[in-house]
């Protein structure tokens, strides 16, 4: 890219987080409204943190359509929220066990365990209110059918089912295949649907979406391989949460399968693969472009 390039992404990326953190606290109740507390810590969980590639991800899709704006502004807002919810409960001490999140001490930790475990419910329910309560679609019945994805995406079938993969996994050998699919669930799913989600509230046609699928299937593993290596390489303070839990909760990786290099040997190529699905859609897919490039180099 080149700098001028770069400052336009930049610029791009820093107008979609502001307008996202907008609309997300639009969307979450006020902290002075009753039961105070939950409230409270719910913004906690959801304000002023996180690089927002989810939102990103639907905006980036939903321009591809020509998506109105304000419908993409709701699907973000729905998609950061289960993303949210997903991070307040995997760092609870039944889970990961984690006392950051985000540079911050972790729900649980700020407020108590009980507490998190009704921030995560509470996000999780506001996320598909927000995606009810308003057109996100032309029509009812493509609004349904978006609503159902996120619900899949979310659910035993998606992030939770792989979240489930993952706690059977610790301290067991998974080959690269069983690592795969645990991924697709986890952390894939919600990354895919962010895309299919901001295509679908514009207008696109079957060819488009399926190379769109196709990106997205690829960026989500691929955010997933980069988050092993991150957590490998990077220091606690960089990623603002703990650095090498990974090793330490004696969890399979990408890392801990192929090592570093191969890892990041195996990133590139997937990189290439995900950018040569965009290749029919030209220069509309520009900021998807960005984005997976952005996901293979990001810091934290
Ligand atoms: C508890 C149902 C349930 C699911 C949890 C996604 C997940 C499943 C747990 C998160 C654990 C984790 C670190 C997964 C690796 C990939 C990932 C989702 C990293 C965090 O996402 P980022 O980097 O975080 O987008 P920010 O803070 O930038 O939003």
């Amino acid at each position: 890219m080149t700098n001028t390039a770069q400052q336009d992404f930049a610029g791009w990326m820093s107008h979609i987080q502001q307008r996202t953190e907008e609309a997300l606290s639009a969307a979450l109740p006020d902290p002075g409204l009753a039961p105070e507390r939950l409230h409270e810590a719910m913004r906690y969980a959801v304000l002023g943190g996180g690089k927002r590639v989810r939102p990103l991800l639907v905006h980036a899709a939903g321009a591809i359509g020509g998506a109105q704006p304000e419908r993409l502004d709701r699907i973000a807002c729905a998609v950061e929220l289960i993303h949210a919810y997903s991070l307040v409960h995997d760092d609870m001490p039944c889970m990961d066990d984690d006392v950051l999140r985000r540079g911050k001490p972790t729900v649980h930790v700020e407020y108590d365990e009980a507490t998190a475990l009704l921030v995560g419910d509470a996000l999780q329910t506001l996320a598909f209110q927000v995606l009810a309560s308003a057109p996100v679609a032309d029509s009812s019945s493509r609004q349904l059918g978006m609503i159902g994805l996120l619900a899949m995406a979310s659910g035993s079938r998606g992030m939770a089912g792989g979240q489930a993969i993952d706690l059977a996994a610790v301290g067991k050998q998974l080959d690269l295949r069983e690592l795969e699919f645990m991924h697709i669930h986890k952390t894939g799913a919600l990354i895919r649907s962010s895309v299919l989600l901001g295509a679908q509230a514009g207008t696109v046609d079957g060819a488009v979406l399926e190379r769109l699928d196709r990106y997205a299937k690829l960026v989500g593993l691929l955010f997933q391989v980069v988050d092993d290596i991150l957590d490998a390489e990077a220091d606690t303070a960089t990623l603002g949460k703990t650095a090498g839990k990974d090793a330490d909760n004696d969890k399979p990786t990408y890392v801990s399968l192929l090592g570093v290099a191969d890892a990041r040997r195996l990133a590139g190529e997937m990189l290439d693969e995900a950018l040569a699905a965009l290749e029919p859609l030209g220069e509309r897919a520009g900021r998807l472009r960005d984005l997976a490039d952005y996901i293979v180099h990001r810091p934290f």
